[in-house]
């Protein structure tokens, strides 16, 4: 009767465990729907600014539970094509509802919609959404809040009173979606923002601007996004110190700074405590840059306020003091190497495949256009996407002989050799990989374009084991190699003239888009993609495409392999010179020669 009893008391607590699982762990889904639409943008002290957007800037924020699915519909209304990428969620097995434009679908035609099915899976913190077509996610952006399951606190101490979305960016004056036309097209310089962003506003007075209002000695869980789009940045609150405790939809081991700098494409959890004075502190966010060309960028420095209940602002409100400056690459490095993971990975001595990666950005002014290169491959976005054609076995979109390192891995990346990347080959070249192997990536920054570049991997995160200045070297990268607690990203700064090594085993099929996040970078050139293979059962592979998918423009003849020549839009819309110039842009480097023959010809025709 006793070991009855024992084993009734002890299904009922196994029984009371599995309900507790069921209920604490059982996956929501959430429905949204998005109208894209072309309106104008009014900002205290600025010009007008006509741009598309989700109603507003930043658009509505994404809350779900981790595990959760996410149904979101986007319609859209304005006169462009467009995409919406959920970045840093991983979307296991699910390329369709990835986003990037020509890499995982073709853009959503004006008038049309479709409907993105977003599986989270073991992200847990702030990531964010925005347009992956042309520059349109300088105003198409907002944030994603993924909670631990329901019923489960946060994974660090104190427990926030409340959340706030910060979303840091940049301000373009003028009708930006004519801005987005011509910049894509001229693939040239482009133009600087007029101002950052906090929350899409920025203030010329005390009494303008973004205002966050809060309890003194209460704690507060600030979701920060890096949503600029050619800027990392340095952000603050006066006199208040901020604890990390997460970073690109993953927890940190907590730090306590007076700063942090954020890359565009990262994100921030971050706690931070009203146990100053009650008044009203400036928040501030100011540019970060190691290239070393400042007067060419934007150096203004955009605040918010950040205001104690039931307190009047004085008139003058202290400001930051401990922003760093625009170059401060010590104070940069300094908070980047802090983060760690909080928990132990221990990761495996050696990968399976090691990629290294030389990042360049060239300067062909002769030839009219500028370039920018992984391994002196300049990417350019077919006229349908690669995974539909990867899915249709449909021939001349894309190869897939992207090298896996350049021709030497022992040049003087930081010196000399880098001017062997100033005439990289245009071409959609994409990578191989095969389904569970370990990899290790290593960028490797050079003397061409030099500046941080943060690059940005979908479908997954990946561990930074290591990192180091110059140019990459065994030795070096032993001793700083981190298996134990290296911090688990989507998004990582490439330094100025260093290198980085990351590390991911790949484990989602699927064709997923790896660039940089600095818009002007990836404009140019500086993406790749990867196709990882399926594995062998069902849940190893690709699941099957879902219904609605935008059509692509262009028509894709089967029969030749080719596209209907009256479908060629791109060219289409170029003027005759544009034409020429993506002619000759192919061959950049007999181009030049020519030129130089020309002239000596003369030059001594002259003599
Ligand atoms: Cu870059």
């Amino acid at each position: 009767m006793g070991v009855m009893k024992n084993h009734l008391v002890g299904d009922l607590i196994v029984g009371c465990l599995c309900l507790f699982l069921i209920l604490c762990c059982m996956a929501d889904d959430h429905y949204y729907d998005f109208y894209v639409t072309e309106k104008n943008i009014t900002n205290p002290c600025a010009s007008k600014n006509f741009a598309l957007v989700v109603e507003r800037v930043p658009g509505q924020t994404i809350h779900v539970h981790r595990g959760d699915t996410a149904f979101i519909n986007v319609h859209n209304n304005g006169t462009y094509g467009i995409t919406i990428h959920w970045h840093g969620v991983k979307q296991p097995r699910n390329p369709w509802s990835d986003g990037p434009a020509y890499v995982t679908q073709c853009p959503i035609k004006p008038g049309k919609n479709f409907t993105y099915e977003v599986l989270f899976s073991e992200e847990e913190g702030t990531l964010w959404w925005h347009a992956h077509s042309g520059w349109s996610r300088a105003t198409v952006h907002g944030a994603i809040a993924v909670l631990p399951h329901k019923d489960t606190p946060f994974p660090f101490d104190p427990q926030p009173y409340k959340e706030h979305v910060i979303v840091l960016g940049e301000w373009f004056s003028g009708n930006m979606t004519e801005f987005f036309d011509t910049e894509e097209k001229r693939h040239t310089r482009t133009s600087l923002s007029d101002a950052y962003t906090i929350n899409g506003l920025f203030n010329c007075t005390a009494d303008e601007g973004y205002r966050l209002v809060v309890e003194s000695g209460r704690t507060y869980l600030l979701r920060i996004v890096g949503a600029s789009m050619d800027h990392e940045m340095f952000f603050a609150v006066a006199d208040h110190n901020l604890t990390v405790v997460g970073q690109d939809g993953s927890y940190v081991k907590p730090i306590t700074t007076t700063y942090i700098m954020i890359t565009p494409g990262q994100t921030f959890d971050i706690l931070l405590t009203a146990d100053q004075l009650p008044s009203c502190y400036y928040m501030a966010v100011g540019p970060y840059n190691d290239g070393g060309n400042h007067a060419q960028r934007n150096s203004s420095i955009a605040t918010a306020i950040l205001q104690y209940k039931s307190t009047s602002c004085p008139p003058i409100i202290p400001f930051p003091n401990q922003l760093p400056k625009v170059a401060d690459t010590v104070s940069a490095k300094n908070f980047t190497d802090q983060i760690k993971s909080r928990d132990s990975v221990n990761l495996p001595e050696k990968p399976d495949d090691k990629i290294f990666i030389a990042v360049a950005v060239s300067h062909q002014l002769i030839c009219g256009k500028v370039h920018a290169s992984l391994n002196n491959i300049s990417f350019v976005h077919p006229k349908i996407d690669i995974l539909q054609a990867y899915h249709r076995s449909l021939p001349n979109i894309y190869e897939t002989d992207f090298p896996h390192q350049p021709a030497s891995t022992t040049l003087n990346f930081t010196g000399d050799d880098s001017l062997k990347f100033e005439f990289p080959i245009l071409g959609t070249k994409i990578l191989m990989i095969e389904y569970n192997r370990s990899v290790e990536i290593v960028f490797q920054g050079t003397n061409l374009g030099a500046e941080n570049h943060p690059m940005h991997l979908h479908g997954y995160s990946f561990y930074v084991v290591a990192t180091g200045d110059g140019n990459f070297n065994e030795t070096e990268y032993k001793n700083n190699l981190n298996l134990i607690d290296p911090p688990y990203l989507n998004t990582v700064g490439v330094p100025r003239n260093g290198w980085v090594a990351i590390r991911f085993v790949a484990n989602n099929p699927g064709v997923w888009f790896m660039h940089c996040h600095l818009e002007r970078h990836a404009m140019w050139g500086m993406d790749t993609a990867f196709i990882v293979t399926n594995g062998i059962t069902e849940n190893q592979s690709i699941r099957e495409p879902p219904n609605g998918l935008p059509e692509c423009s262009s028509s894709y003849n089967t029969t030749t392999s080719n596209f209907d020549a009256d479908e060629n839009t791109e060219l289409e819309d170029a003027t005759p010179l544009e034409k020429w110039s993506g002619i000759i842009s192919s061959w950049n480097v007999i181009c030049f020669t020519l030129l130089i023959t020309v002239f000596s010809f003369i030059y001594v025709f002259i003599r």
